[in-house]
């Protein structure tokens, strides 16, 4: 039995999705970051830099939402989340998700909250303008890679990279320009966005999505 530790619409999205797509049981726990769930002692003894989401398996209590789907791709080789040890895709696949964690979700960052890297408002400014550039670069790059041998990030294999650059993609929905105005972007989110495991892990979230499929 996993425990996933989340806050609708973090960054749990895409584990909390795997856990679905492979079918084992778990229970989400839901922090209420508006409250401050996420900075209280009790939290940070399984967090302990307050932040959601963070994965309990038995003795095992881990953080950083690429590294919890990882594990969970690889302890459940029958879901193919992630091509195996010996594919030689198993390099796209690490390289897709490390970067869109240290990279694309680091700018994201600087665009929701500039705050936590630098004070003063005008800088936070400049620092949101920037990050706002360059989420459209990756957007447009990943829109390139994703027209000429998508329409997933493995091709024509779904995976579990795949959950993370939707949930990178639904943060944008409310920025200048949103990933669904990039036309192989929008097809590759409109596929994970079908898939039943989503739908699912949207309505346990109570998140309303709503894209033209
Ligand atoms: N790199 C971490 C980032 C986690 C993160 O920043 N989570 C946000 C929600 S999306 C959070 O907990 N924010 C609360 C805060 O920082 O105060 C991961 O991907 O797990």
């Amino acid at each position: 039995m996993y425990t996933l530790y989340g806050a609708p619409t973090g960054a749990n999205m895409a584990a909390h999705a795997a856990l679905i797509e492979i079918g084992a049981p778990y229970e989400l726990v839901l922090v209420d970051i508006d409250k401050g769930e996420h900075r209280t002692e009790a939290y940070r003894k399984i967090q302990p830099h307050g932040r959601v989401p963070a994965l309990r398996d038995g003795d095992l209590v881990m953080y950083e939402s690429a590294a919890i789907l990882l594990y969970l791709a690889d302890r459940h080789p029958e879901a193919r989340l992630a091509p195996d040890l010996k594919n030689p895709e198993r390099g796209l696949f690490l390289q897709w998700l490390m970067h869109m964690t240290n990279t694309v979700q680091e700018h994201e960052m600087h665009w929701f909250h500039p705050d936590f890297y630098i004070d003063g408002a005008e800088l936070q400014a400049a620092l949101k303008a920037h990050g706002q550039r360059r989420i459209e670069e990756s957007l447009r790059y990943f829109d390139g890679v994703l027209a000429r041998r998508g329409p997933y990030l493995l091709g024509e294999r779904f995976s579990a990279a795949d959950l993370f650059f939707y949930m990178l993609a639904f943060w944008t929905r409310r920025m200048p320009r949103p990933a669904m105005t990039f036309a192989s972007v929008a097809r590759l989110v409109r596929l994970v966005h079908a898939r039943p495991a989503v739908a699912q892990m949207m309505r346990e979230e109570g998140i309303v999505f709503e894209i033209a499929t």
